[in-house]
């Protein structure tokens, strides 16, 4: 990636991870490959909370299912620090599709289909500054 350098990411654990109890799971993983998170917190969104965040995909066929599932039940939010971390985020996440997503990534191994893939990563260093502060503010964030 051309991207290097420390950086922070929103990770969510989705409303079907969190059903499936695979949050210790998920955190696991990032903890393992020395991600360092940097503030954490439980929520459930209403759906226009969810219509915010997925905004950029409201003109897609998916919009009303994925955000009705985002606001389906409780959902964990994480700031996550380190180097190269949006990459390597997206790295342990696996393609969006678990059916195409590699062997031992998150959604291969955790993911129902395509709309229920358990992560949200967020994508580049700008959408991960504006999908932090949708849930955190820069008090709640440890450094
Ligand atoms: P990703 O960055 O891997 O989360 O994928 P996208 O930004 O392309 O998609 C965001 C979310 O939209 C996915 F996590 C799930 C949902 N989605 C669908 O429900 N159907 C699709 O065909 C594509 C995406």
């Amino acid at each position: 990636m051309h991207r290097m350098g420390k950086q922070r990411t929103l990770s969510i654990v989705k409303p079907d991870g969190v059903r499936k109890g695979v949050v210790g799971d998920v955190v696991r993983r990032f903890e393992t490959a020395g991600i360092r998170i940097a503030a954490m917190r439980m929520l459930r969104l209403t759906r226009a909370e969810a219509e915010g965040f997925y905004a950029v995909h409201r003109e897609r066929p998916f919009f009303g299912s994925l955000t009705e599932f985002m606001s389906s039940g409780p959902i964990v939010v994480m700031v996550l620090e380190g180097e190269n971390v949006i990459a390597r985020n997206r790295e342990l996440m696996g393609a969006t599709d678990p059916k195409k997503a590699a062997k031992g990534t998150i959604r291969a191994e955790l993911a129902d289909n395509v709309e229920q893939n358990i992560v949200h990563g967020s994508d580049a260093p700008e959408t991960a500054a504006t999908e932090i502060s949708y849930f955190f503010s820069s008090l709640d964030i440890v450094s």
